[in-house]
């Protein structure tokens, strides 16, 4: 079983994302489930590589190749995740925020809020201040979720927020990615904030409450 899953970490560090639909099958083969793959295989893999992309030992290419191995064994474990609840608790909309285009967390947390009952309208990565009040418009989701993986891009959410809470006022807001942390959050007057997926549905279940 470790074999397994240090196989699916290494095809993540070496982005050798063809290699990664066989694994993942003989992975659930050996009833090893997709919470497992998950967490002993993908995020193990992608915690190296941000160490290695941070010391300069992986570059960007590389990188994206990690990322496109990644998102090939999401694709075949998120319809685990999807078969929970099927109540609906509510509308979430996610956005990456402007001049950001990590996706990955900000898609996973989608996964997890819809396999928890919720709707999750997804406006994508790089989205301006206006993207998102136009897809709230359109949307009218109960809360809004935005995320933000550089600590340039920190400045996006702020502003975001900003606009927000003055346009559409008492609407819950929630923050998150890895440089974002609850300080904060309380800093920019977001409603909440979630560290990772896990947290992020234990935070929606309780604003919809
Ligand atoms: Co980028 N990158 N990257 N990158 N990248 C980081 C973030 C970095 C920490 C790497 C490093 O130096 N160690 C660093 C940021 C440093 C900083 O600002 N402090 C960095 C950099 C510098 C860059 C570029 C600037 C590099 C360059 O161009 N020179 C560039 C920026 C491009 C841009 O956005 N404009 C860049 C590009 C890329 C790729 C495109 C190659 C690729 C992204 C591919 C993609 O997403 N489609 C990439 C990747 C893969 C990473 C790392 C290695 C992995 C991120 C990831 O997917 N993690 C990352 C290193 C790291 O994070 N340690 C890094 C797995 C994912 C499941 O976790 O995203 O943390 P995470 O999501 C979690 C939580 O954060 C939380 O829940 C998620 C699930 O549990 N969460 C939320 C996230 N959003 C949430 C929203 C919520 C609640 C919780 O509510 C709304």
């Amino acid at each position: 079983m470790t074999d397994i899953f240090n196989q699916i970490s290494e095809i993540v560090i070496k982005g050798k994302w063809k290699k990664m639909t066989d694994q993942v099958n003989l992975a659930f083969k050996n009833n090893i489930t997709a919470k497992q793959i998950l967490e002993n295989g993908l995020l193990k893999g992608m915690g190296v590589v941000g160490i290695k992309f941070r010391d300069g030992e992986m570059f960007l290419p590389e990188v994206l190749m990690s990322a496109k191995a990644f998102k090939t064994a999401m694709v075949l474990i998120n319809p685990f995740f999807l078969q929970g609840e099927k109540s609906n608790r509510g509308k979430v909309l996610m956005g990456t925020v402007k001049g950001d285009i990590h996706d990955i967390g900000k898609n996973l947390v989608g996964v997890m809020l819809k396999g928890n009952g919720f709707e999750v309208a997804d406006l994508g990565i790089d989205a301006s201040t206006e993207k998102f009040i136009e897809w709230i418009e359109k949307e009218n989701p109960d809360i809004i979720g935005l995320s933000a993986m550089l600590t340039t891009t920190m400045v996006s959410i702020q502003k975001t927020v900003s606009v927000l809470i003055e346009k559409f006022p008492g609407k819950k807001i929630i923050v998150g990615g890895a440089p974002v942390s609850q300080n904060f959050a309380d800093s920019i007057r977001a409603t909440g904030y979630a560290k990772n997926a896990i947290d992020a549905v234990e935070l929606c279940k309780r604003l919809v409450l």
